[in-house]
């Protein structure tokens, strides 16, 4: 018998970058989650009968949300709910799923690389029938519905026995517990040349994956150990925790400097790689060498060809605006086009289904393709494997050979974390007035060429998005861009993104930091950061 709860609104449950994230005692208020899930079936339509898939990635509060989300799911109307056994699905697997199955859409319960625990953070995001996450005419529509929202339906059923595959009622609604893994590594397998990377494993390529206590342990364990012959061990941190083991399950130098450290090591494995929370994003790293996300995707779509997959070539490279522009000069030699849309994933998704560009990827450690409709961790790790397996060099030499035919993109992204809100605003607001008479003008002996607050218009279907960030862009390719970030939980976090080109003639192994000096000061003259923000420092460097 559907149950009909009274509930009255909240007034903080907008959607960010990738769907609701709030503190887990925020989400553990009676009717939170209840509210915002109710939300979202609220601004669907025609999904009565049809096929919805619940995962997470496995941190704090995901069982009991899992639970609330079936029953709510079985009274509004689904058919069938597919969760993932344990209540896990990574982000990747859960796009998967979504597509495999021809499912309405998909409610995943993550906040991704944000740490979890009963003080941390949890998140809840909706994915569409493309397997992609729900674009802003929907987040839209759920915001404003939480605003209004007074009354939410579910049943008075038993908890489902999550740790067993099998199907059972939950009212007359079919809810069918099914392996997380397996479709997703079948489906890895069908894009890659698994014998050759086998046989390079069994040549004696070494691997370091740190699953970071995070969802994809069990992927990497079956994919990389099993299905590819990796030494037993090759995953680190492979049992995903509710509170990931204490730490933050983001990939990349700061959280993830065991690996860092490992592969820096005279003994170092010849390829190091990690994933986040709910297994979209990646770090990688080669023996002596870090490469950037942004280098990373520009590698990765100059070699595509090299994986079966992508043997026919790319139809074209998608990069959010922040991204180095490293992917846009590949794109130009392959003669494809180039597309620059603002941050989240959800805005490469319409690209892909138009068939417009095959690979996407981002600066936060983002990087995937046409296989699914979000970011992949894991994919990432398969491609680069299978790049190493036909060039048969080392991650540094196959780096260095891109860095001299296209030139390098020194890049760095500076984090300030929990910023007081006003400061922050103020910051992005006396940026803004400054626009109009940047260019021309001379900073720090580079000189600004244009300066704009990105929009974006989908070339798909026309949608807008404005004040996507702040962009100054200098003679000779370099840029800074100024954004806040849409993913975090407390306060503001204001994200500095720096970016030198250096032409292929260039000096090309300059250290980072020494290579972005100069934007940095200009920077700081430009945005006063100390003032707006009281921090003389950022708080993370990647
Ligand atoms: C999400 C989005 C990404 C975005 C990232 C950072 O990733 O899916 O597209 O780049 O957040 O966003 P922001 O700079 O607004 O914090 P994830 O891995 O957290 O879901």
């Amino acid at each position: 018998m559907i149950q009909t709860v009274q509930t009255t609104a909240f007034t903080d449950q907008k959607p960010g970058t990738s769907g609701l994230r709030k503190k887990v005692r925020i989400f553990a208020q009676p009717h939170y989650a209840e509210n915002f899930i109710q939300s979202v079936f609220d601004s669907l339509a025609d999904f009565a009968g049809e096929t919805l898939v619940i995962g997470g990635d496995g941190r704090y509060l995901n069982r009991e949300v899992i639970q609330t989300a079936i029953r709510m799911a079985a009274a509004n109307g689904f058919g069938t709910v597919l969760v993932g056994r344990g209540g896990i699905l990574s982000t990747p697997a859960a796009s998967h799923m979504i597509r495999l199955h021809k499912a309405y859409g998909g409610l995943i319960l993550s906040a991704s690389h944000n740490p979890g625990g009963p003080d941390e953070d949890f998140g809840i995001k909706y994915n569409i029938g493309n397997g992609g996450p729900a674009p802003e005419a929907i987040t839209d529509a759920i915001y404003a519905r939480t605003k209004t929202i007074d009354r939410y339906l579910t049943l008075d059923t038993p908890d489902v026995d999550l740790d067993r595959d099998g199907e059972t009622l939950v009212g007359t609604t079919r809810v069918r517990v099914v392996d997380p893994v397996a479709a997703y590594a079948d489906l890895m397998e069908t894009l890659f040349d698994f014998p050759a990377i086998r046989a390079m494993m069994a040549s004696g390529t070494r691997l370091s994956f740190d699953a970071m206590h995070a969802v994809t342990g069990p992927y990497a364990t079956e994919i990389l150990e099993r299905r590819l012959g990796a030494a037993p061990g090759t995953v680190v941190n492979g049992t995903p925790l509710p509170d990931f083991g204490g730490h933050h399950p983001d990939p990349n130098l700061v959280h993830a400097h065991e690996l860092h450290a490992r592969m820096m090591a005279p003994d170092a494995p010849d390829f190091g790689a990690a994933s986040d929370g709910d297994g979209d994003r990646n770090l990688i790293i080669g023996r002596n060498i870090f490469v950037t996300p942004s280098d990373s995707l520009a590698l990765l779509a100059a070699n595509a060809h090299l994986a079966p997959a992508y043997a026919k070539g790319l139809a074209g490279i998608a990069r959010s605006m922040p991204t180095s522009q490293a992917a846009d000069r590949v794109a130009a030699a392959l003669g494809i086009p180039a597309y620059e849309t603002p941050t989240g994933w959800k805005f490469f998704g319409t690209l892909l289904d138009a068939g417009l560009a095959t690979i996407c990827g981002e600066e936060s450690a983002g990087t995937g393709s046409d296989h699914v409709r979000e970011k992949d961790g894991l994919w990432a790790v398969l491609l680069w494997l299978n790049i190493l397996a036909v060039r048969r060099q080392s991650m540094v030499e196959i780096v260095h050979d891109h860095w001299s035919l296209f030139g390098r993109n020194y890049y760095a992204r500076h984090d300030y974390e929990g910023v007081p809100t006003a400061g922050a605003d103020a910051l992005m607001a006396a940026l803004r007035a400054q626009l109009d008479t940047l260019p021309g003008t001379t900073v720090e002996g580079l000189t600004v060429t244009a300066a704009d607050d990105f929009a974006y218009t989908d070339p798909t279907d026309g949608s807008v998005s404005l004040k996507q960030g702040v962009r100054i862009l200098f003679d000779g390719g370099s840029r800074i861009v100024f954004r806040l970030s849409g993913t975090g939980t407390e306060g503001a976090t204001l994200r500095l993104y720096l970016e030198r080109y250096e032409p292929n003639d260039g000096k090309l192994d300059h250290s980072v930091a020494e290579a972005l000096a100069p934007l940095i000061t200009a920077a700081e003259k430009l945005a006063s950061i100390k003032t707006h923000t009281g921090r003389t420092e950022p708080d993370v460097i990647t």
